[in-house]
């Protein structure tokens, strides 16, 4: 077999490149090519009939490749020291690699751990998704304020995309419907029609173990051919009509009404991805036997025009009966929703919808009539819902019935998530259907977040219990019975010193502020949003802040607040609190009357790379949503299994977390998700609470400028009646803070819970929830 050494220099030589003066996107091109070229020898032949899952997603995150792939071939070290004979630094070549940011956040990262979880359980599971040409904006601080520059992430080093060039389809928007009879056939003519060419694109997701290749397919939207008759500025517009509608990922600013593009996104998705199934179904036996072979399962219902799109398929293309059509869909179409919040259940104004996809639109009626219908005969007991439970109804349309009444299965992320589905959000659709819901708890890839973001600990779990743990992250229970062994408590607190250390020489360098190494870093991350409550961390921070004033010695030991968080561009209120921590950050890390003891810092642009750096140095982890709005979490078990403590709210998955690991090892705080539901003044918390009153002051008395730049923040809690809640939980979220504190002058019994907590983490592993879907979802593959 040739050594990664032999196949580069072949590559090298047949490219002619000089590795003598290589820069280090050369070398990472170059080994980007030898590994593709490995990996796509690497396939093997697999039954071809063995069923096959697509995961619609409008986002994945799958953070950088060549490391991932280099580490699933083993060829890690061989790649180390190749590249050293040549004085080059391996990890400079990989950090040259763009992240490819295709997604917002928590759903994007999980769809990528899901296929890494998939590929690793030799499963065939693929991604569909869109081939953006901006990813998410980066962010960067000016004067404390967000701005949004774009992320042409695919201009500079990134890694190889094969374009499939037997996969184009044409995707089509606008225009009008003509039906007429043929015979017993109804025939479909459109006319006037705005086209748009699909290209599939494609990369290789390794499984850990390189048995199973499976791809992130993403396409790309093209103008169909060149029409000589238009001239040369309707043939700027065609073009630019198509390339916009995979130019930019939309960030989630939880409202989608109005946006045309997103709607032609998400159609664009669906339309192609169907398209291509059914050209697989042709080829592999025929499509009346096509679900058998193949399920769909849809992200949110972003993806949700699937259904109708396939029903279109089925019934204008294939010449199927609606029942026999119906049938096939609502078998193999699956469901998973990630929110509770109204504001963020898709819906579409008619207006709007109905001009842009005039058949999908005649076909969604048809399925809410048949439905409405159904509720009327079969369920007498719903007649009074049926406007509340309809897809088209009040002017909209409602994606998420429409998501729940075309999917086989629906299920939440979270115990308590799921709950709150068939309880409350989607109870009249639980009541009279109870089978089609069900719960499957999220989890994440233990072989990224662990394994490759916190090389050390991976090491120490090795020498402790062997390596099975990386293919069976439950193994990782075993390292409960090293609870008392001092020598690896501290071994594990040497680890977490030397990642606080390079998290401080690699990404706070940028900072004016010194941070001490020594000090307790408690992390914050995530997107920002007035339910996840970084509005209550930096409250609390002032408040500590002014303690600290007053008696420097409160603290034994010095603390630093990190913050990494993007704001949606629209959303004022999530942009004024990035303001308010960068001032009172301003404030507290310049003020030497408290002699550095407490430093704030918001690091810029969070994105999977950075979590690889921040989280593995986390010894805090903040998980403080509103009980009842976090849908699961993903990063609260990010942190959990490289060892951070968590203070939590009872909420989304932190709770099982909890169960998990035993509350004792975990700081919860504050009202859990049925206290949420009992009336609240929060001026009443404000009168008695005088710690609330001193924080909330400084927002509108001029503390930290003449005009009242905070008013908002300070009316959103009072004069709104604080809508997440905040005042609530201040104070039983404080005396959580001084558990932290209390504990964390005791070493030992501080790394005694975070070993509790990587112990416990294996529940948490993608591999555990893909196993789920498996049993409760996907039940035939
Ligand atoms: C919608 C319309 C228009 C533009 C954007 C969007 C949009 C985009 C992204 C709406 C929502 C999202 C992303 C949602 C998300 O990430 N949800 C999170 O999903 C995680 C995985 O299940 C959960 O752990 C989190 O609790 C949930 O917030």
């Amino acid at each position: 077999m040739d050594s990664l050494k032999m196949l580069l220099l072949k590559e090298s030589q047949q490219h002619h490149l000089s590795l003598q003066d290589a820069s280090l996107e050369t070398w990472h091109d170059l080994l980007s090519r030898v590994v593709q070229k490995k990996i796509s020898t690497n396939r093997i032949a697999k039954d071809t009939y063995a069923t096959q899952l697509f995961y619609f997603s409008m986002e994945f995150l799958p953070g950088r490749f060549l490391r991932n792939n280099l580490d699933h071939l083993g060829w890690l070290d061989q790649a180390k020291s190749f590249l050293s004979t040549y004085e080059i630094d391996l990890h400079d070549v990989l950090n040259t690699e763009n992240d490819p940011a295709l997604g917002n956040g928590g759903l994007g990262r999980l769809a990528s751990c899901f296929l890494d979880s998939m590929a690793n359980k030799k499963l065939r599971g693929h991604g569909m998704g869109l081939l953006y040409e901006y990813g998410l904006f980066k962010q960067e601080f000016l004067s404390g304020r967000q701005i949004e520059l774009p992320d042409r992430w695919k201009q500079s080093s990134s890694y190889e995309w094969e374009q499939k060039p037997d996969a184009e389809y044409t995707v089509s928007f606008w225009g009008k419907v003509h039906q007429h009879n043929n015979g017993d056939r109804l025939v479909f003519e459109y006319t006037d029609q705005e086209q748009v060419q699909a290209k599939l694109y494609s990369i290789p997701i390794t499984g850990y173990s390189q048995e199973q290749v499976n791809q992130l397919y993403l396409w790309k939207a093209c103008p169909t051919e060149i029409d000589p008759s238009l001239t040369a500025e309707q043939q700027l517009l065609k073009r630019k009509k198509a390339t916009e509608i995979t130019e930019f990922l939309y960030p989630d600013d939880s409202t989608s009404e109005g946006m045309i593009l997103r709607l032609k996104q998400q159609y664009f998705l669906v339309s192609a991805g169907a398209q291509h199934l059914f050209t697989l179904a042709h080829r592999h036996g025929g499509i009346r036997t096509f679900f058998n072979h193949y399920l769909v399962h849809i992200n949110d219902t972003h993806p949700s025009m699937i259904i109708p799109e396939l029903m279109r398929l089925f019934m204008d293309v294939e010449g199927l009966g609606w029942d026999e059509a119906w049938a096939i869909v609502t078998t193999s179409v699956h469901y998973t929703n990630h929110t509770l919040l109204a504001e963020a259940m898709e819906k579409w104004p008619i207006v709007l919808f109905q001009p842009l996809l005039p058949r999908i639109y005649e076909i969604i009626v048809e399925i809410n009539e048949r439905f409405c219908r159904s509720v009327w005969h079969h369920h007498s007991e719903k007649r009074d819902k049926i406007s509340d439970m309809a897809i088209v109804s009040y002017g909209h349309v409602h994606m998420v019935h429409l998501a729940v009444i075309g999917s086989n299965k629906v299920n939440g992320v979270s115990t308590l998530h799921s709950h709150l589905l068939q309880t409350e959000t989607l109870v009249n659709f639980a009541q009279m259907n109870p089978k089609k819901f069900t719960s499957v708890t999220n989890g994440i890839t233990h072989r990224f977040w662990l394994h490759r973001v916190n090389p050390a600990l991976s090491d120490l779990i090795n020498e402790a219990i062997g390596d099975t743990w990386l293919q069976d992250p439950f193994e990782l229970i075993k390292l409960a019975d090293f609870q008392t062994s001092t020598p690896f408590l501290e071994e594990l607190s040497k680890i977490k010193k030397r990642n606080k250390q390079t998290l401080i020489d690699t990404t706070l360098t940028f900072s004016e502020t010194k941070v001490d190494p020594g000090s307790l870093f408690d992390v914050h991350c995530k997107r920002l949003h007035g339910y996840k409550r970084q509005l209550l961390n930096a409250l609390h921070i002032w408040h500590l802040y002014t303690e600290l004033r007053e008696n420097p010695d409160r603290l034994p030991f010095p603390r630093t607040f990190l913050f990494a968080a993007k704001a949606a561009p629209g959303y004022a209120f999530a942009k004024k609190v990035i303001h308010y921590i960068h001032t009172i950050a301003s404030v507290i890390n310049k003020d030497a009357t408290i002699q550095g003891k407490l430093k704030v810092i918001f690091i810029e642009n969070y994105r999977i790379s950075l979590a690889e750096q921040l989280i593995p140095a986390a010894e805090v982890s903040e998980q403080i949503s509103l009980a009842g709005k976090e849908a699961s979490g993903t990063g609260n078990m990010k942190l959990m299994m490289n060892g951070a403590l968590t203070i939590g709210t009872r909420d989304g998955a932190t709770i099982e977390m909890a169960e998990h690991a035993g509350e004792d090892n975990m700081f919860l705080f504050g009202a859990n998700a049925a206290d949420t539901k009992k009336p609240y003044f929060s001026k009443s918390y404000y009168d008695k609470d005088i710690r609330i009153k001193n924080v909330l002051q400084p927002l509108v008395n001029g503390t930290f400028s003449d005009n009242a730049i905070y008013s908002d923040l300070y009316y959103s809690l009072i004069q709104n009646n604080d809508e997440y809640r905040l005042l609530q939980d201040f104070s039983s979220y404080a005396q959580a803070h001084k558990q932290i504190e209390l504990l964390y002058t005791d070493q030992l019994l501080w790394q005694k819970k975070s070993l509790a907590n990587i112990a416990a983490s294996g529940y948490f592993s993608s591999d555990r929830a893909i196993e789920d879907y498996q049993a409760r979802v996907w039940t035939s593959i």
